[in-house]
């Protein structure tokens, strides 16, 4: 499934803006059809965004069930004759899509995109209505799962992940028009020989047609041609993609008839880099990387996980400003709209899925039912399913993009017991056999240790989550110290893989400050980062930094969980906390 883009032979039309909504807890609309007419008693909501803040009423920020969304849009008369495509960037977590009463499109999985041919089902020239339900529902068969409660107050949404089940339709939609005859899909590898780069191409097609392709460089000076579905090009004394420096050339694919006549075209910005493994040391172009970033998440007040630009390119000027060169997209396929600001600035990225939450253990809920993770109650095969899905269509959206450039499949499941290995062993396989490019790892629990986690062993890399100075040893700095460095240095005896701490940190109240060390507190969160740090430095194995969180997040209210996840470097409104300038005068190496 291509993007949709503006070209010589496609066009988009974003369906953003005010779309008529109306929950249902339920599940009225799908017994009475109400994608039939204009939804009943209906009210407003932007898209994107998550609906969840938008109105101040508890029932919508805690809906468990179907959310209606619908809008009229005019197909172009100019397109008659061609290919017309209705494209989702997301719906969070499932759902269903009609064009008038029509059903054109299901999709399960709430971060990664889904698209339907519509051209049979409108007319060039007239208007159409689109409606979509969107079900946020976790159960023990989606990813990430969660448990539906009935009580007497109705159903309720339990889940074992630390942040707000924000959903609805949080990215862009589109309609777009391709010609009938097209690409439908465009994939790059790269490579380096001496200073030349190498970019091995696929070019995907309906119809009989001759493919070619050109690359082109930043300044648009052509650098490499070629003909045939898929080849090898070589671009002389390449500019190489690397951290911070997000160069990108621009492949254009072309499909011609037969004679000359061009039919389709497809352009893709392609940063040419290697990433490998080797040892303990992570490599981008043959060079050592370390790691300095962030867990992140998508995560706003008011939009909750609703992409917006201006606060993406905010995010990455004070990921600069502090020093980062990387981040993870905990815990999900964040929109790609990101992905892309990411090459063009040089910044590597951690892709994850949304496989997070696979621990009862890590639950929190006191009605909790089920005690053992992997069992056919709990998860099991339904689950793995999903899971292989999620896997398959985040590697099919984000292979393209040269700052991706390690895969995590899943964030702290239970790895310690013999059925984890069972069920992640074919996840990774399908990774590899997906993209054999890119090294695989997942973010491994704290309660998990070096000589009890059975599924690292299957993994490229080490990443390990740890507290030490806050859910262990809070309010013993020392201690901390010496137990995280005992826990990396087990981890290095082990295996002689790199090691990337995917998370440390400790909740933080800003504008609460202390001359001791007293948890919460501004002075406390710099301490326990230093801390880590110091230990980081000493253990060679070590490769990655990436601070929990870049910012305070929404999660559900609980007793550890005061107005959300305190972990930011940065408050929920991106203002520093004292550590944000420890941090920054670290990773900028200034004194
Ligand atoms: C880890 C999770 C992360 C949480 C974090 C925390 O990976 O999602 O937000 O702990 O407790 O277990 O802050």
């Amino acid at each position: 499934m291509l993007r949709p883009q503006d070209g010589p032979t496609r066009e988009r039309k974003s369906l953003n803006g005010l779309w008529a909504f109306r929950l249902d807890a339920v599940g009225d609309g799908r017994r009475h059809g109400w994608w039939r007419s204009a939804l009943p008693q209906a009210r407003q909501m932007p898209v994107p965004a998550s609906y969840n803040d938008v109105v101040p009423d508890q029932s919508v920020r805690d809906h468990v069930g179907d959310a209606w969304y619908q809008t009229g849009v005019r197909i172009p008369s100019a397109w008659a004759g061609e290919r017309i495509v209705l494209r989702f960037d997301a719906a969070t977590h499932r759902a269903v899509v009609w064009v008038d009463d029509v059903q054109v499109a299901e999709h399960e999985g709430g971060y990664t995109p889904f698209e339907a041919d519509i051209t049979d089902h409108v007319q060039p020239g007239e208007e159409a209505r689109v409606t979509v339900v969107v079900n946020n529902e976790l159960t023990w068969s989606s990813i990430p799962p969660g448990e539906i409660e009935d009580g007497p107050g109705g159903r309720t949404q339990n889940y074992f992940q630390d942040f707000l089940n924000y959903a609805g339709l949080n990215r862009s939609v589109w309609l777009c028009r391709t010609p009938r005859t097209h690409i439908t899909s465009v994939n790059v590898e790269t490579g380096l020989d001496g200073a030349d780069g190498l970019i091995h191409y696929t070019v995907e097609h309906t119809g009989a047609q001759d493919v070619c392709v050109v690359v082109r460089d930043a300044e648009g000076h052509e650098v490499a041609s070629g003909s045939g579905a898929q080849g090898r090009l070589r671009v002389g004394d390449v500019h190489r993609w690397a951290p911070g420096d997000g160069y990108l050339y621009r492949l254009e694919a072309r499909l011609h008839e037969a004679g000359s006549a061009l039919v389709d075209s497809y352009a893709l910005p392609v940063g040419v880099r290697t990433v490998e493994v080797r040892g303990t040391r992570f490599l981008i172009n043959g060079e050592p990387f370390h790691f300095r970033g962030f867990g992140k998440h998508e995560d706003t007040a008011v939009r909750g996980r609703g992409h917006d630009d201006v606060l993406m390119v905010h995010d990455f000027e004070l990921m600069k400003w502090a020093g980062a060169n990387s981040f993870r997209t905990a815990h999900y396929p964040y929109a790609e709209e990101v992905l892309d600001y990411a090459d063009r600035n040089g910044i590597v990225v951690i892709s994850e899925t949304a496989a997070v939450g696979l621990n009862v253990q890590m639950s929190t809920s006191p009605s909790r039912t089920v005690t053992q993770t992997y069992s056919e109650q709990a998860i099991g095969s339904a689950t793995q399913q999903t899971h292989l899905q999620a896997v398959r269509e985040l590697i099919a959206r984000d292979r393209n993009h040269p700052s991706v450039v390690l895969w995590s499949i899943a964030n702290e499941p239970e790895s310690g017991v013999p059925e984890a290995r069972d069920y992640f062993a074919p996840l990774f396989a399908e990774a590899r056999k997906l993209d054999p490019t890119r090294p695989v790892g997942f973010a491994n629990v704290m309660m998990v240790s070096a000589d009890r986690c059975l599924v690292t062993e299957l993994a490229d890399v080490v990443m390990v989550n740890r507290y030490y100075g806050w859910y262990a040893f809070m309010d013993d700095l020392p201690a901390a110290e010496a137990a995280l460095e005992a826990d990396l240095r087990a981890w290095a005896d082990r295996h002689a893989k790199p090691i990337l701490v995917t998370e440390y940190g400790g909740d933080t109240l800003a504008g609460l400050h202390s001359l001791l060390d007293v948890p919460w507190s501004e002075e406390y969160q710099s301490s326990l980062l230093a801390m880590c740090h110091r230990v980081f430095d000493r253990v060679d194995a070590v490769v990655g930094e990436h601070i929990w969180n870049f910012a305070d997040f929404a999660t559900r209210p609980g007793l550890i969980r005061v107005d959300g996840n305190k972990k930011g470097v940065f408050t929920r409104d991106r203002q520093p906390k004292a550590a944000a300038f420890a941090v920054r005068r670290r990773w900028r190496g200034e004194a």
